[in-house]
């Protein structure tokens, strides 16, 4: 209802200003003058609303910045993550600083040379040393950009993972299933043919390599060990988003891919941080269906020997499976 009326209005609103308009132009008709010629008095007042449209834009701009910063996620909790976050400033920082100095130009430039009556056009072709300087500035600073991309891409992508531990993340609409590989480090073979009841992630049970899997509904890590992720997805692609670690990778059915990273803050660290309700979380991404904002998983980080205690909690699925 709120939504016709204020359409209503903004019809009438319309309405009115052209009958404003239709009125000026036949008085002017009746004066004998033309509402269609701009005067100097016109220019001046174009030009000024110009330069006030400076200082309220940007303005705008910095108080958006202030106010909405606290949006911002926290500083990365990952080794990778640091060097994302410092391409991701450095880009930011050179945007602004280019933003900053030549909105004011260009506004004040339209300000300086507004119309005036007795102005002329000044006829200029081209500078061939202009043309040089303007091709040759960015070309150079945007390389400069590109180089730190990759180089900071294939850091974060190629890590060394000889000594990460290996843990799957299983994707399906709408939840995550975590399957560690246990003692031996090494996943045992899985196949969705496989899927049926209680071993949701079809786990092949004849190979020797799944006998210690352990799968679970939440991911322990621990502080400053290097963790390989292995995804996995049984229906339509989803996407493994980890915000607090800058990690994101799809999960593609038919097709493993993977994910290396080593957190560096645990969980009870990043609460007093970041208070109390803090928790890092696995989403998903990608807009999998109706219940894709349901896709969360909980990850823990914690020291060596809170994760020892969970661990030896958990059941392999071989011990899930058999125990009725
Ligand atoms: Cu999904």
């Amino acid at each position: 209802m709120t939504n016709i009326l204020i359409a209503i209005i903004v019809f009438l609103i319309i309405a009115l200003l052209v009958q404003i308009l239709r009125v000026s132009e036949l008085l002017s008709e009746i004066n004998n003058t033309d509402v269609n010629e701009v005067t100097d008095e016109d220019n001046n007042t174009q030009g000024k609303l110009y330069l006030a449209i400076t200082f309220i834009f940007l303005g705008f701009v910095i108080w958006q910045m202030v106010y909405w910063n606290h949006f911002l996620l926290p500083g990365a909790s990952s080794v990778h993550g640091e060097i994302i976050d410092g391409l991701m400033s450095f880009t930011m920082n050179l945007i602004l600083v280019v933003f900053f100095i030549l909105t004011p130009l260009l506004f004040y430039y339209a300000f300086k040379y507004r119309g005036k009556k007795t102005n002329t056009a000044y006829f200029y072709s081209h500078n061939n040393k202009l043309e040089i300087i303007w091709t040759i500035v960015p070309t150079i600073v945007l390389s400069c950009v590109i180089v730190y991309g990759l180089q900071t891409w294939n850091k974060a992508m190629n890590p060394d993972t000889s000594q990460s531990k290996v843990i799957e993340i299983y994707a399906k609409q709408f939840d995550w299933t975590a399957r560690y590989s246990g003692s031996d480090n090494q996943l045992g073979k899985a196949n969705y043919k496989l899927v049926k009841g209680r071993n949701q992630l079809g786990v092949d049970l004849n190979d020797e390599k799944s006998e210690d899997d352990i799968v679970v509904r939440e991911v322990h890590l621990v502080k400053d060990q290097s963790v390989l992720l292995k995804f996995r997805s049984r229906d339509v692609i989803h996407s493994a988003y980890l915000p607090h670690f800058r990690v994101q990778m799809n999960c593609v059915p038919g097709m493993n891919t993977q994910f290396a990273f080593t957190p560096t803050q645990t969980t009870a660290e990043m609460k007093e941080q970041e208070g109390e309700d803090f928790e890092f979380i696995l989403l998903c991404n990608k807009i999998c269906g109706v219940a894709h904002y349901n896709m969360q998983m909980k990850f823990v980080v914690e020291t060596q020997e809170e994760y020892d205690a969970w661990i030896a909690e958990q059941k392999t699925l071989k011990n899930t499976l058999t125990l009725k």
